[in-house]
């Protein structure tokens, strides 16, 4: 390790570039794990994670002097890429006013017309500080406006970290769910069904064990939490029936979705309509920012109209709605994000021939600009699937991309993020970076 760093210290002579062993050492004595999202600790690599000191477009300057190309864009928030000028200027303007008044401003008025313009099921919304809120209180008004309890949700899925939603799948497929986190009480979750993603048959299980409990299901409409994996064709429109047929509510969890795979929603693209939509991360355009919406005969239910409490001292926070508006703006003058889409196919498209080309087993799932690499010679379809992917080929593949100077989502079962800020340039060094990587791991086979 000591001459590790005494070459690191030569490489950079003179240049204040940490060694990211140590900050992450200070790190772990203050903060629990040296992170404050445990997905950020490189638990599911290995390693010692890295430390940034700021980002432009997409490129990440690293403490230690690296600069790498970035595909994980803070977990798929920066679709516009780090830093964005139009973004940074507006905010820049916004701080000047203040940061919080927790008073209605016209601004978060702005935006939530923007989102109901972009959504055409959300007829309000509710803005939050994160996506784990936005959920919380799109289940809460489910469970109210339907006086029932039980949610179903998908293995696999992830939708923040409130109490009923961290549920491990119950031993059968319609017994309900185990807590899938310490301090979460068996009560918490004993409402909530975990099913298999991509499973309609066990769903109308589910209806037809509980006919009158359902309040609602929520699913991602694309899940990017199990690694990227696309609904097979008429599951969404089975969930919409099912819901219908027994009175329950569809919520489509969008967090990572949202604004992703077009401008508003995936369920734009899908064409189906969701009686409830929460949507987190590209809205806020970097900034902490969520949202829920929906039916307004849904919303009503909720505080100060309806018995439904939420509330947060900076939901609609002036500063963090400045940037989700001046996102949105580029956004909308973006529309089908067609060129977006097009690098990303390129993208996926060299990943695999470079894995052909080796020998390597890999499939990758792509939606819109969202996509996961797996290491497996299976489709992935649900977690099942993607739980079968060789975990250590793909610590491997990303560490050696890394030293190659390209930063992807740090776990096999989350997704990749390309950006507008992403060149044709960028998109030919990264494929080149891989092509290199997968050749390295065959020679050494
Ligand atoms: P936040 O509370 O992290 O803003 O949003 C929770 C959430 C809700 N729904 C979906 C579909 C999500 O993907 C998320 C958060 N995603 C994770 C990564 N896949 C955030 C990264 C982290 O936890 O640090």
């Amino acid at each position: 390790m000591a001459q590790a760093k005494i070459k690191h210290r030569r490489r950079h002579k003179g240049a204040a570039f940490p060694d990211h062993a140590e900050l992450f050492e200070t790190a772990q004595r203050y903060l629990v794990g040296g992170v404050n999202s445990p997905v950020r600790s490189f638990r599911s690599v290995g390693g010692v994670p890295v430390f940034v000191r700021k980002a432009k477009g997409v490129t990440l300057y690293a403490e230690d002097g690296r600069k790498l190309i970035d595909y994980c864009l803070s977990w798929g928030a920066l679709i516009l890429g780090h830093a964005y000028p139009e973004v940074i200027a507006a905010l820049s303007k916004a701080i000047k006013n203040g940061t919080s008044y927790g008073m209605p401003t016209r601004l978060e008025t702005e935006l939530a017309k923007m989102l109901v313009e972009a959504v055409p099921s959300m007829g309000q919304v509710r803005l939050t500080s994160s996506g784990t809120e936005a959920v919380m209180g799109a289940t809460r008004i489910a469970r109210a406006y339907t006086e029932r309890n039980k949610i179903i949700k998908f293995e696999g899925g992830y939708h923040g970290h409130a109490d009923h939603l961290l549920v491990k799948a119950g031993s059968g497929a319609s017994t309900l769910g185990t807590p899938d986190s310490a301090g979460v009480p068996s009560d918490f979750t004993r409402h909530t069904l975990s099913l298999p993603y991509n499973d309609l048959r066990k769903i109308e299980e589910a209806f037809q064990q509980y006919p009158r409990d359902i309040a609602a299901i929520i699913v991602e409409p694309v899940a990017g939490n199990m690694g990227v994996v696309a609904p097979e064709k008429d599951f969404l429109q089975g969930l919409r029936k099912l819901c219908d047929r027994y009175q329950s509510l569809l919520i489509f969890d969008e967090v990572m979705t949202g604004f992703r795979l077009t401008y508003g929603g995936a369920q734009n693209y899908f064409k189906i309509q969701p009686d409830l939509t929460c949507l987190g991360k590209i809205i806020g355009g970097g900034m902490p920012l969520g949202a829920f919406g929906g039916r307004r005969d849904v919303m009503k239910v909720l505080a100060p109209l309806g018995p439904a409490y939420q509330a947060g001292t900076l939901s609609g926070n002036p500063v963090a709605v400045t940037a989700g508006i001046a996102t949105l703006k580029y956004l909308s003058r973006e529309g089908s994000y067609k060129l977006l889409i097009a690098r990303t196919q390129k993208l996926c498209a060299g990943i695999q021939k470079a894995a052909d080309a080796s020998g390597i087993q890999v499939r990758i799932n792509a939606a819109g600009s969202m996509f996961t690499v797996f290491f497996t010679d299976q489709g992935v379809t649900d977690y099942e699937t993607a739980k079968k992917q060789d975990g250590a080929l793909f610590r491997k593949f990303f560490h050696a991309l890394l030293a190659e100077g390209v930063y992807f989502a740090p776990s096999p079962f989350e997704a990749n993020f390309v950006s507008f800020a992403h060149t044709e340039k960028d998109i030919a060094r990264t494929i080149a970076a891989v092509q290199r990587v997968f050749k390295n791991i065959r020679d050494r086979e």
